[in-house]
């Protein structure tokens, strides 16, 4: 295990690792990722969907698109690689900043989830202040809300900030870690891709999990071009063997 050479010596130095997720994490649970050819979706190009605009040009479009990942996502289970996150909570401090919003670090057993684009169980008016959790799929679409509104999904779209006290905890925990391992996310998308400056700033190693280059793969301290749910389980084995 040449690759993990570089943090086996000071592993009994870290005890606060922070997470930086995107959708490569669940792509072994079955859940398409957003760019690239997985990221079609009846030809439409998910990026033009996740926007606010697109919601109000066409509702029932969109609400088509987030039903069936409803469908998907509510069926899947967390891989090797979440399952691993968990478990690490037997070795140091773990935090995990998602830009998923599928709950599988939450069904895996992570408990210190910070969701910075929000999660696929919510819906909120897209007037009102009402919000609700909701686990099956809409049979009228687009739902409607008490006041006759449209529903939408509680999460963040293109153009919209991040809930503000989430993404500010966010910030905390990046720039407090001894080690940030960013895994399964193209590091395409601000604010999320910020979060690594935070860590490097306070000297954080970078560890960057993910089968293709990304954006900041040459500010990594370790690049591991390998899939999360290969690789995540040898960061546990590592820790037990220390
Ligand atoms: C594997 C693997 C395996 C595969 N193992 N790895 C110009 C105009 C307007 C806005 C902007 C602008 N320029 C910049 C902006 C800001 C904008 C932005 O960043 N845009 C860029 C795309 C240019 N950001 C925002 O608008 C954000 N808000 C904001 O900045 O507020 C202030 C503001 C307001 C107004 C104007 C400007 C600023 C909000 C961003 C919200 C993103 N929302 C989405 C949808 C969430 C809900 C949903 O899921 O439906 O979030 S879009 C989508 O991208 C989703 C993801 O969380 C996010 C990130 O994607 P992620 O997770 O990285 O996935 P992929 O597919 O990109 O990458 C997967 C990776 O996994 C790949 O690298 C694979 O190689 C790898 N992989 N299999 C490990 N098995
Ligand atoms: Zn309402």
């Amino acid at each position: 295990m040449k690759m993990f050479e570089l943090i086996k010596d000071h592993i009994k130095d870290i005890k606060k690792i922070v997470f930086v997720t995107g959708a490569g994490i669940s792509q072994e649970s079955g859940i398409p990722t957003f760019r690239g050819k997985d990221g079609l979706w009846r030809n439409y190009d998910a990026m033009k969907l996740a926007t606010i605009g697109a919601f109000y040009d066409n509702p029932k479009l969109v609400w088509e698109w987030y039903n069936e990942r409803r469908k998907n996502i509510f069926g899947a289970l967390p891989n090797l690689g979440h399952k691993a996150i968990a478990e690490l909570e037997k070795f140091a401090d773990v935090v995990v900043l998602t830009q998923n919003i599928d709950g599988l670090h939450q069904k895996a057993g992570s408990s210190e989830v910070l969701e910075l684009h929000g999660s696929i169980i919510k819906i909120k008016c897209s007037v009102c202040n009402f919000k609700d959790e909701i686990m099956t799929e809409f049979s009228e679409i687009p739902p409607l809300c008490k006041c006759g509104n449209i529903l939408r999904p509680d999460v963040v779209w293109f153009g919209e900030s991040l809930p503000q006290d989430i993404w500010q905890k966010a910030i905390v925990f990046a720039s407090q870690c001894d080690l940030m391992i960013i895994a399964g996310t193209s590091l395409v998308v601000s604010p999320a891709n910020t979060l690594p400056i935070y860590a490097k700033q306070n000297n954080a190693v970078l560890i960057e999990i993910n089968p293709e280059n990304t954006e900041m793969s040459s500010e990594m301290d370790l690049v591991i071009r390998n899939t999360s749910a290969t690789t995540l389980p040898k960061f546990v084995s590592m820790f037990k063997e220390n």
